[in-house]
């Protein structure tokens, strides 16, 4: 008997064929019921259907329903709050536990975005937000897509993002900060060659005597202990950790010194980074 005969021959095909029948394992689940997300969508329309547009990331979806929505005479601050947001937060959700992927979120941060400046129209100004936070990539580096997604989780999550793009010249940082004196800033880096941007920034700053309270620093090529070697950085692990970082900033007056020691707590949840 050859080795794979015999090993066929101790095979269970019953336990095979039972293991694999989907009708005892039960049906998919589809995002939207998804018991987290079920929670989170709103009972009511028209806020359901625009926050279920945004969760399918359907763009066309989420402006007309936001467009009927408006024209019913629901207000444009009740639409973001109680429909777009809900919706980025169920994209949240499903993102954190794994069954959303980063073309998911960015196909929902589009939807959420049009939706948003749909609202602001009939708003006539943009809606108040919760503070100003400068985004940028670093200088030299064209990587653009982890700094995108932490614009849109912040604007989703009602900050000011001022996005200065990517491959920024440090001192646009410095005269960005001048400008806008924000309340956190973000920076991403995702080759060696240019995170080192990150502690010139840092000198920059300090030598125009400007501080900020937390400057998140991530991107694939960063690493903790190359951010924690300069003051006033923090490591940023997920995009959507960064309008959380935000918060304890304005919320608890937590510094930059503070977040390195309780980072996983104000996210959260458990980040093997911060072990
Ligand atoms: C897509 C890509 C490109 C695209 C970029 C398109 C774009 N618009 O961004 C293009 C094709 C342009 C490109 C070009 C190059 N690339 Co490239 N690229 C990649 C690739 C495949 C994916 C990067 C990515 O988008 N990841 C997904 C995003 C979401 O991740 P992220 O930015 O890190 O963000 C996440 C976290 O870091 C976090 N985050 C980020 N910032 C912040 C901030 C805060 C506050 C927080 C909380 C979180 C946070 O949030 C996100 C997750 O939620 C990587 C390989 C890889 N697998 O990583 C190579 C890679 C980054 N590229 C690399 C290189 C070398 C280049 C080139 C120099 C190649 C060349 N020889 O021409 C050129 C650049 C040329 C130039 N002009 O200088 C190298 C870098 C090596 C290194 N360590 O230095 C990599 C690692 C590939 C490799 N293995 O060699 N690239």
């Amino acid at each position: 008997m050859s080795y794979m005969e015999e090993l066929e021959s101790k095979l269970d095909q019953d336990f095979i064929a039972v293991r694999y029948n989907v009708e005892l394992e039960g049906p998919a689940i589809t995002p939207e019921n998804d018991p987290d997300v079920q929670a989170i969508l709103p009972k009511d329309e028209p806020y359901r259907s625009i926050a279920r547009a945004v969760l399918r990331g359907d763009t066309e979806e989420a402006v007309s329903k936001v467009k009927e929505g408006l024209k019913s005479g629901e207000s444009p601050m009740d639409v973001i709050n109680n429909g777009l947001m809900k919706g980025m937060d169920a994209v949240n959700e499903l993102y954190t536990k794994g069954f959303y992927f980063l073309p998911d979120l960015m196909l929902s941060g589009d939807s959420m975005m049009e939706g948003l400046k749909e609202s602001e129209e009939a708003l006539g100004h943009k809606s108040e937000t919760k503070g100003t936070v400068v985004s940028f990539v670093a200088e030299g580096d064209p990587h653009d897509i982890g700094k995108n997604l932490v614009v849109m989780f912040l604007r989703a999550n009602g900050y000011n993002a001022i996005d200065l793009g990517r491959d920024v010249p440090n001192e646009d940082v410095i005269k960005a900060v001048k400008e806008y004196k924000p309340i956190f800033m973000t920076g991403t880096a995702l080759m060696t060659t240019t995170m080192t941007a990150f502690p010139k920034v840092v000198e920059e700053l300090e030598k125009n005597g400007l501080e900020v309270p937390a400057i998140g620093c991530g991107g694939g090529s960063v690493r903790k202990d190359f951010v924690e070697s300069f003051p006033m950085s923090v490591y940023g692990v997920e995009a959507y950790h960064a309008p959380k970082l935000a918060d304890s900033i304005l919320k608890d007056k937590k510094t930059w010194k503070d977040i390195r020691k309780e980072y996983s707590q104000i996210v959260g949840e458990f980040v093997p980074e911060y072990d």
